[in-house]
């Protein structure tokens, strides 16, 4: 590694790490793996990689060793909390929420507790492994309840009696469940996000940084994109751009001898249902086509 190419912190082993590496194969890289599996060396652009814990990541931007990193949002706004507590600022930049690590932040009671929502909380005890963000939750709405910190199987601490509920990461809810806990309030939605260290960066890198980023925005769109083509009535063309969801302004094309008929294509931001299909058919729409698109920078 030297240091006119980019380095980009990524999650080493974990639900991030094959989304991440998937990502940047989606925006061209092609790299190889040193022999301690840490560091992917980009081949074909001067980007590389440092695999390592989603944890270390925001220091690792914050402080400037890589330039860029991919983690939960959760870890971003504890570390942020964490590092406003000392004076630091706006320690990373985030760039872009991701469509991967979706997860919810949220309280969980135990099953037949008198406790049942946020308005029971003062005088109790919350095992997290997210203290500063519960924390913060708790001053801003005036509630007095103690924080204990777990760094990991947060959920059995209330049997432990270590807690009367949690604050921890769900997605399905079965691990609550299994553990008698009901989801209650979320404080925090989260999500895999792109962040930017703080530092400027110095103007030989700025370049790369700036098109793998684009790059980054542009899989990101293309993934939520699709392409529609369609022959429609000239005159139902504002009704059929209505129906379809985040369209950009469509192309109009002329059609041979088809009375009042045009073909429209467009780009649409969202994913096409079939009820929006129908409702095209309805609209006088025919010979609907939804197509993937695979590349797109804007
Ligand atoms: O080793 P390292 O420190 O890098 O990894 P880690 O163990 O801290 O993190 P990891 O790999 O578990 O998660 C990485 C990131 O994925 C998190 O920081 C979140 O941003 C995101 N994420 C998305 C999740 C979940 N979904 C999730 N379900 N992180 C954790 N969970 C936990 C949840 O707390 C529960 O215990 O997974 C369990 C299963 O969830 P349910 O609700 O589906 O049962
Ligand atoms: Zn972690």
């Amino acid at each position: 590694m030297t240091q006119d190419r980019i380095k980009i912190a990524v999650q080493k082993s974990g639900r991030l790490t094959e989304h991440c590496l998937e990502l940047l194969q989606q925006c061209g890289l092609k790299y190889s793996r040193g022999r301690d599996q840490l560091i992917g060396y980009g081949e074909n652009m001067p980007v590389d990689f440092l695999l390592v814990r989603d944890d270390d990541i925001p220091g690792l931007v914050r402080d400037d060793v890589c330039d860029l990193g991919i983690c939960g949002l959760n870890v971003l706004e504890e570390k942020r909390l964490a590092y406003a507590r000392k004076g630091v600022e706006e320690p990373f930049k985030v760039l872009q929420k991701l469509d991967y690590g979706h997860c919810r932040l949220a309280f969980a009671y135990p099953e037949g507790s008198d406790l049942k929502s946020v308005s029971d909380l003062n005088g109790q005890t919350i095992a997290t492994s997210y203290p500063r963000i519960v924390e913060d939750y708790l001053q801003k709405n005036n509630l007095n309840a103690s924080v204990v910190e777990f760094s990991g199987a947060v959920e059995i601490a209330p049997s432990l009696g270590r807690a009367e509920l949690i604050c921890d990461l769900v997605s399905t809810g079965a691990t609550l469940t299994a553990n008698r806990l009901v989801e209650g309030e979320t404080i925090l939605e989260s999500v895999a996000c792109l962040v930017q260290t703080p530092v400027d960066i110095p103007e030989e890198k700025t370049e790369w940084v700036n098109r793998l980023v684009e790059r980054i925005k542009g899989v990101q769109e293309v993934r939520g994109s699709k392409y529609i083509m369609m022959h429609a009535p000239r005159s139902a063309l504002t009704e059929i751009t209505d129906l379809l969801p985040g369209a950009e302004s469509p192309t109009v094309l002329p059609l041979e001898e088809a009375d009042g008929k045009v073909a429209v294509h467009v780009v649409c931001r969202e994913n096409v249902f079939w009820s929006t299909l129908e409702d095209l058919k309805k609209a006088g729409a025919s010979s609907i086509l939804v197509l993937p698109i695979e590349k797109m920078l804007a």
